[in-house]
């Protein structure tokens, strides 16, 4: 004889048989998908799972977390992002990408490598170094911005001239939003 089952299983004719906990109205905002002895919630595109309580579906900031696309300015929205461009810039939705406004004065001003010259909000040229590098004054250049520094990855992460890259230790799965998840154990 067997003690009783453990959490999540149900006894049916001597056996221990997973309950699904998904049939019938969960306890997840969104998505329940039903995993042996237990349930795991999951949200929408642009959502997800609430840490503290696992059940409640939360925006993802994704300008915050650097999860955007955009090239130069993110606004968050619940679900989603918008993206802009800065003054002196038109947005390019079928490139996304900021075009800076013809200016004639551009072509007489030097830009330093990895940046474009566009008209600033006083109307003057200006140099505006590209998504992923940040203007140095002493040297007057773009240099490249260590992402890595800044805690972007949450396991692994890999500088590299303009981005970066995350990865995960082995066992774990990167995740669209750029964590990583522990894989589940095949039965
Ligand atoms: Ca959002
Ligand atoms: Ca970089």
């Amino acid at each position: 004889m067997c003690g009783p089952c453990p959490d999540g299983f149900s006894e049916e004719n001597d056996k221990c048989v997973d309950i699904d906990e998904c049939s019938e109205e969960s306890s997840c905002q969104d998505a329940c998908n039903n995993v042996e002895g237990r349930f795991v919630c999951s949200c929408t595109i642009g959502y997800r799972v609430d840490v503290s309580d696992q059940t409640a579906c939360t925006d993802i900031n994704e300008c915050d977390e650097g999860l955007d696309i955009c090239p130069q300015q993110c606004m968050n929205t619940d679900g989603g992002y918008n993206c802009s461009c800065f003054h002196g810039f038109t947005y390019n939705d079928t490139i996304d990408s900021c075009i800076a406004d013809a200016v004639q004065e551009c072509e007489m001003s030097s830009c330093p490598a990895r940046s474009v010259c566009y008209s600033n909000k006083y109307g003057n040229p200006d140099c505006l170094c590209d998504k992923g590098f940040d203007f140095n004054n002493s040297a007057q250049t773009c240099e490249d911005i260590d992402e890595c520094k800044q805690g972007v990855c949450t396991q692994i992460c890999r500088n590299n001239n303009g981005g970066y890259e995350c990865s995960c230790h082995p066992g774990y799965t990167l995740l669209a939003d750029r964590t990583c998840q522990g894989n589940v154990l095949e039965r």
